[in-house]
């Protein structure tokens, strides 16, 4: 079984949020196309949130940004029913760019028997990068949607890419996903 893994979509990370990720609104579409197109199949949509309390130690190093709750911690993609929200980096003194850190991810997805996971969203060096790992790490088959994720510089969204698939992930574009699903 197949799944979407839509990471991080949220107002904060597009061009003029708070820590925006540049042409992270270039991806909206996309990332619509392929939760409507899982959710049609009543195959599972998973959107991941950076949630952070006010407090958060993230804020050290990032600006101050997806404090749960706010504006700038919103979906700009497509919430369909039945979606599975994972919420992420909730605790004050914990870090997270993985989905499956500190959350239920893993027990949810295997749950309805998915191995197999298609992965786009922001941002490709991190959130992308560390929850793609994970994956790869705990035996999930990974393809990275190389035209549905952005970068917050190229020259690190390039190095992830090699590097994810270096550990194994498949990289793949949106169309390949969408005419064979
Ligand atoms: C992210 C930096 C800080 C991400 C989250 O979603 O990639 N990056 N918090
Ligand atoms: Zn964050």
């Amino acid at each position: 079984m197949k799944a979407l893994i839509v990471v991080d979509m949220q107002r904060d990370f597009m061009p003029g949020g708070a820590l925006p990720v540049p042409g992270a609104d270039e991806i909206i579409g996309t990332c619509n196309r392929l939760i409507e197109a899982f959710s049609e199949r009543n195959l599972p949509v998973v959107l991941t949130r950076d949630w952070h309390p006010e407090n958060h130690v993230s804020f050290k190093i990032w600006p101050r940004h997806c404090v749960r709750g706010t504006e700038g911690a919103e979906f700009v993609v497509r919430v369909p029913e039945g979606a599975l929200i994972v919420s992420k980096a909730t605790e004050p003194d914990k870090e997270a760019y993985s989905a499956f850190q500190g959350t239920d991810l893993e027990e949810r997805l295997r749950g309805l028997g998915v191995s197999e996971l298609y992965v786009c969203g922001v941002a490709t060096e991190y959130c992308v990068k560390a929850t793609v790992l994970d994956a790869l790490r705990i035996g999930f088959r990974v393809y990275v949607v190389e035209d549905a994720v952005r970068g917050i510089s190229e020259e690190g969204e390039r190095r992830a890419l090699e590097e994810m698939k270096g550990e194994g992930a498949a990289v793949i574009k949106a169309a390949d996903i969408l005419s064979g699903l």
